[in-house]
Order: C-alpha cells, then sequence, then structure tokens
C-alpha cells in the first residue's frame, strides 16, 4: 500500500542521516565543549562554602567507580573530598572526624576535620599536646574555666596551650579544621590562649612575592608553628619554589589552580587537603576566575636539631 504522506519513508531517512552528518560536521569544526569550570552559583554562597560542600571529582568523572584524586606518597599527600573517612571522634560528643594528616605519614602534627553535629562538644587532647582550631562551616561556642563563652562564627579560630581546659559546643552544626602538636617547649616560654579571626589580622609584607599573607597566630619564640592564611588572585602564583626544613599542612579555602608537589602537578580545588613533609618542592598557581585562599601550618621558631 502506498503512503498518504508526500515524503516516502526512503526520503526520511536520507533526510535524518543528513542532519546527522550536519552535526558531527558542525561539532568537529567547532571547539571541544566541556562544563565552566566555575560554579554558577559559587559567588552567591557563604564564605568557604566550598570546603563542606565540594566538587567530589570532575564532573565527567564523578560516577566513575573508583576515581580519585587523591594521592600518597613518602613526601607529599593530596587528600580530595571524595576519599574522606569520617568516624567517631574519641572523647568529643556527637562529633565525626577525618584524619587528613597524622604521623604515620611522617608528620609531627596531626590535622583533622570536625564535623560537629547538634548538642555536640569537642573532647580533650592528650597531655601536652597544642591545639588550634579552625571553623569553616557554622557557628561554635568556645569556653575554657573561667566560663566566659566567646562565640566562633565562620573564618575564626582559636588557639589552646597546652593542658588548658576547654570545650567547644555547638546546638546545630559546625565544621572545624583542627591541627594538634605536642608543644616543643623551650626554655621558660610559654603560650597564650588565643581567639581571632582571619579578617582581623593585618596583611603582611611578603617581599618578592605577590600573594597576601596574613598571620593567624603571633611570631615571637614561645609559638612552635603557625598558621598562615595565603590569598592569590588568578594568574598569581609563588616566585620562590620553595624547598625548605619546615613541614606543611594545607587546606583549600576558596579557588582552585596548579600545586607542584616534587615531580607532580596536581589540579587542585576548595576542600582539598595536602600534606608537604620537609624539603618537598612546592609551588602553586592559582587558576579559573575567582581569588584563591589557603590555609597553611607550618612549624617555626625552633631548631631543627
Ligand atoms: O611560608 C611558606 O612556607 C609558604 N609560602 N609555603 C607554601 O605556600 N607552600
Ligand atoms: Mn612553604
Amino acid at each position: 500500500m502506498q503512503s498518504s504522506s508526500p515524503f516516502s519513508s526512503h526520503s526520511i531517512f536520507l533526510i535524518t542521516i543528513t542532519l546527522c552528518l550536519v552535526r558531527i560536521a558542525d561539532s568537529e569544526v567547532g571547539f571541544c565543549s566541556s562544563p565552566s569550570i566555575i560554579d554558577a552559583d559559587s559567588n552567591s554562597q557563604p564564605l568557604y562554602w566550598k570546603v563542606t560542600n565540594p566538587t567530589l571529582s570532575p564532573s565527567h568523572l564523578q560516577d566513575l567507580p573508583g576515581f580519585t584524586r587523591s594521592v600518597y606518597k613518602r613526601d607529599h599527600a593530596l587528600i580530595t573530598p571524595e576519599s574522606h573517612v569520617f568516624s567517631p571522634l574519641p572523647e568529643w560528643r556527637n562529633t565525626l572526624g577525618a584524619y587528613l594528616i597524622s604521623p604515620a605519614m611522617g608528620s609531627h602534627f596531626v590535622m583533622y576535620l570536625a564535623k560537629m553535629k547538634e548538642n555536640s562538644k569537642s573532647g580533650l587532647p592528650p597531655n601536652d599536646v597544642e591545639r588550634f582550631m579552625f571553623v569553616v562551616q557554622g557557628t561554635a561556642t568556645f569556653s575554657n574555666v573561667s566560663g566566659i563563652e566567646h562565640k566562633l562564627m565562620v573564618d575564626s579560630y582559636v588557639y589552646l596551650p597546652p593542658n588548658l581546659e576547654h570545650s567547644i559546643k555547638c546546638d546545630a552544626s559546625a565544621t572545624l579544621v583542627v591541627f594538634e602538636r605536642r608543644y616543643a617547649y623551650l626554655g621558660s616560654y610559654t603560650t597564650e590562649q588565643i581567639i581571632g579571626s582571619t579578617d582581623k589580622q593585618p596583611l603582611l609584607e611578603t617581599p618578592g612575592e605577590v600573594f597576601e599573607l596574613r598571620k593567624l597566630l603571633p611570631t615571637s619564640m614561645p609559638y612552635d608553628f603557625n598558621v598562615h592564611i595565603m590569598d592569590f588572585q588568578p594568574g598569581e602564583f609563588l616566585n620562590v619554589k620553595e624547598v625548605h626544613y619546615n613541614q606543611h599542612g594545607l587546606l583549600l579555602l576558596e579557588g582552585q589552580g596548579v600545586y607542584r608537589l616534587g615531580d607532580s602537578w596536581y589540579p587542585v580545588e576548595a576542600g582539598d587537603a595536602i600534606w608537604m613533609a620537609p624539603f618537598v618542592p612546592q609551588w602553586y598557581a592559582a587558576l579559573g576566575k575567582t581569588r584563591t585562599r589557603y590555609l597553611l601550618y607550618k612549624d617555626v621558631n625552633r631548631d631543627p636539631l
């Protein structure tokens, strides 16, 4: 039987094939398409939002079984959010922790994320261990034996000398990044409790460099480590290809770029954590369209012998 349509099925087939070929040819002369590197809504989110809402892996690889950007080597590690493993933190109430750096890697400090939930409370570090806590999400309340309470919001932090009784409580939810190390006693020096926030710290000189630098702790001799906040505008990079005796624990708070560690070059973004052993060659370049901000542990003021 003849079809009533003016087009035969043969001609519809030919038209379809022609359209497909035109589309293929069109895409081949054009540019490769890739997803935008900037979240459309990243500017409207709260400060450091990306740390607790990370891209788990490049979007086209997100569901690929076994895919991770995490790397663990003798002198450095990159720990990306899709490989975080949380478990209850000993001594803490209603809090899950993920240790990202620990002496098992060769470091003399620990760095961990503490996810505090409803009605949560911190525990104390072991004897002679100092502690630094920085809020990346939510709000928590800090108090010590004096009983005076301080509200800690995103971007604020507290440093506790060894053996100082204290607690952090949280009614709703908060995420902290915590550094702890056995205090390196030196003569009669002692440290003091410090409460602060990044935006209250002055910008410091960085001769020969372009990044902006703030230090969250005093630079005086009693303090055996400091925590730096480093800001890079897109396109800026470290001029010094650093190799030094100090160790680092780094958390990327904002932005993205390329981190060189030893002979490896890693694409990195907010939420990534990095361990740098002494003397690992290190270099960073900020890319994308927003500033990079990272938080960096660095041991200081002690003779390495
Ligand atoms: O102070 C430092 O060592 C710092 N500039 N290192 C780094 O950013 N990897
Ligand atoms: Mn360094």
